[in-house]
C-alpha cells in the first residue's frame, strides 16, 4: 500500500484552523459586501475554477547545467499520478493532469483513464514531444521536426502529434498542445517562408486528423533551443498559423515566452477578440522562459491577465473556454509543495479579477479618468483573499493550508522510502 495522506489529518487541522477562517471570511464579507460584491457568490464561481497539473512538474527540474535529484521524486507515470491526486486533495484545485507523450506513453490507455479517475483526476490537453530524440527513433530532430528540411523527419513528428491524440482520445483528454522548438541559430541557416510552410503543410495533416470535438493548440515561444530564429516565435506566427488552420486550432499562451516586459495581457485580449485563445501554461519568469512559480516574480501581471478573462467570460465573448495549465520547473523546491502554491496563486488573481467594479471601470474608462479607472484595478489587487481561497478549500473537503498539512503529513519521507532513487529518472527539463 503506497502511503496517502488521510481524509483525518486534514481534518483535524482543518479543525485547529477553523475558528479563525470563520472570522477572517466574516470580516472579508463584509469588505466586499461594502462594494456591493456578495462574497458567496464570488467562492461558487472560484470552487469552478480549475487549473491543469503538468505531469512534467512533479519531478525535479534542472537546468542545462545540472539536475539535482528530490528524494521520493516519481519514477513513472503511476507515481506522477499519485503525487497529482495529493495535490488536488489538499488544495481541490486542479482537477486534471496534462501529460507529455512519450514520456507519459501508457502501456493501457484506458486501464490509465480509470486509475485516474480513481485517483479523482482527469486529463487536460496531451503535448507532445519531437524537441528531443527517442531512442532508437530513425531520423533525428536536431535540425527540426515538423518544419524539417527532410519529408522523412517531418513524416515521423506528424505520425507521433497523430499518435498523441489518439492516446488523448481514449484518456478523454479535449485537446493536443502542439510546441516545437524548430528555428535556427544562424542567420542564413533557414529559409523562413520555406521553414513555416514546412510546418503549415505538417500542422494541417495533423489538423485533419483531430476529433471533430477536439482543438490543438499552438504554443509559441520567442527563443530556445533555436537563439536565432524560432519557426512559431510569438503569437502573431501562432495566430497567423492557427488561422490557415481552421476553427479547431488556437493559440497558447504560455507566460514565459516572451520578450521581457512584453504586454502579455494584451495578448489574450487580442487573442478573445479573435477567438483564437487556447489557454495557458502558467509559471513566472524574469528573464526567459524561467519556468518559475506562477504569481512568484509577477503577480500584477497574472491578475492583469484574469482582469482580460473576467472581463471575457462576463460579456460572453464568443467561443470563450480557455484550457489553463501549469508549465514550471521545481529545481530548489518540493514540487508538490511549489505546484500548490502556484495553483493556489493562479485561483488567488482569479478571485481579485472577480472583485473588480466592471460597471465603474466602465464609466471611468468612458470618463477618460485614468486614474479612477487604475485605481479599481488596484483596489481588487489589494484585497487579500485568502480566506476565502482557504474557505473555498475546506467546502470542497480541502485542506485550510495544503502545505502545512502536506509538511506535517510526512509524505515526501514516506515517498523516499517507497521510491529508492533509480538513479538518473528524468521528467525532461524544459
Ligand atoms: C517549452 O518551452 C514549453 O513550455 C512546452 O510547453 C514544453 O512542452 C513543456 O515545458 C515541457 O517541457
Ligand atoms: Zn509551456
Ligand atoms: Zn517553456
Amino acid at each position: 500500500m503506497s502511503f496517502r495522506i488521510s481524509a483525518d489529518a486534514i481534518g483535524s487541522d482543518n479543525a485547529r484552523r477553523a475558528a479563525f477562517l470563520e472570522d477572517d471570511y466574516a470580516a472579508l464579507k463584509r469588505q466586499v459586501a461594502r462594494r456591493g460584491i456578495d462574497l458567496d457568490t464570488i467562492a461558487d464561481q472560484v470552487a469552478a475554477f480549475g487549473v491543469a497539473l503538468p505531469s512534467w512538474g512533479v519531478g525535479t527540474g534542472g537546468t542545462r547545467f545540472a539536475r539535482f535529484a528530490g528524494l521520493g521524486e516519481p519514477r513513472g507515470l503511476d507515481d506522477k499520478l499519485e503525487d497529482c491526486a495529493t495535490i488536488q486533495q489538499l488544495t481541490r484545485a486542479t482537477p486534471t493532469v496534462s501529460l507529455h507523450f512519450p514520456w507519459d506513453k501508457p502501456s493501457d490507455a484506458a486501464a490509465l483513464k480509470a486509475q485516474a479517475a480513481d485517483l479523482g483526476l482527469g486529463f487536460d490537453a496531451v503535448n507532445s514531444n519531437t524537441f528531443q530524440d527517442q531512442p532508437g527513433q530513425p531520423v533525428s530532430y536536431k535540425f527540426g521536426s515538423l518544419s524539417h528540411p527532410d519529408k522523412a523527419v517531418r513524416d515521423l513528428a506528424v505520425a507521433h502529434n497523430i499518435d498523441c491524440i489518439r492516446l488523448g482520445q481514449t484518456l478523454g483528454a479535449p485537446a493536443l498542445t502542439v510546441w516545437v522548438g524548430d528555428g535556427a541559430n544562424f542567420p542564413g541557416q533557414q529559409n523562413f517562408t520555406a521553414a513555416f510552410d514546412r510546418y503549415l503543410d505538417s500542422m494541417a495533416q495533423i489538423y485533419a486528423a483531430l476529433p471533430a470535438d477536439w482543438s490543438v493548440f499552438i504554443e509559441h515561444k520567442l527563443f530556445e533551443p533555436a537563439f536565432y530564429a524560432t519557426v512559431i516565435a510569438d503569437w502573431g506566427s501562432s495566430y497567423l498559423a492557427a488561422t490557415e488552420l481552421g476553427p479547431q486550432a488556437k493559440c497558447l499562451v504560455d507566460l514565459g515566452h516572451h520578450a521581457p516586459n512584453t504586454n502579455i495581457e494584451m495578448i489574450v485580449a487580442r487573442l478573445v477578440r479573435f477567438g483564437k485563445l487556447a489557454g495557458f501554461h502558467f509559471n513566472d519568469s524574469k528573464y526567459g522562459d524561467d519556468d518559475l512559480d506562477s504569481g512568484s516574480i509577477n503577480p500584477f501581471q497574472l491578475f492583469l491577465i484574469f482582469n482580460e478573462l473576467v472581463d471575457a467570460a462576463q460579456r460572453g465573448a464568443p467561443g470563450f473556454a480557455p484550457a489553463y495549465m501549469l508549465d514550471q520547473s521545481h529545481n530548489v523546491t518540493d514540487p508538490i509543495e511549489s505546484l500548490m502554491s502556484s495553483a493556489m496563486e493562479v485561483q488567488r488573481r482569479y478571485a481579485q479579477a472577480l472583485l473588480i467594479d466592471r460597471a465603474a471601470l466602465t464609466d471611468a474608462q468612458t470618463a477618460c479618468d485614468a486614474l479612477g479607472a487604475h485605481t479599481l484595478l488596484k483596489q481588487a489587487f489589494n484585497t487579500d483573499v485568502s480566506p476565502l481561497l482557504a474557505e473555498v478549500r475546506r467546502r470542497a473537503g480541502g485542506a485550510i493550508d495544503p502545505i502545512a498539512v502536506y509538511r506535517a503529513s510526512g509524505y515526501r519521507a514516506e515517498k523516499a522510502k517507497e521510491r529508492p532513487p533509480r538513479g538518473g529518472a528524468s521528467a525532461g527539463i524544459v
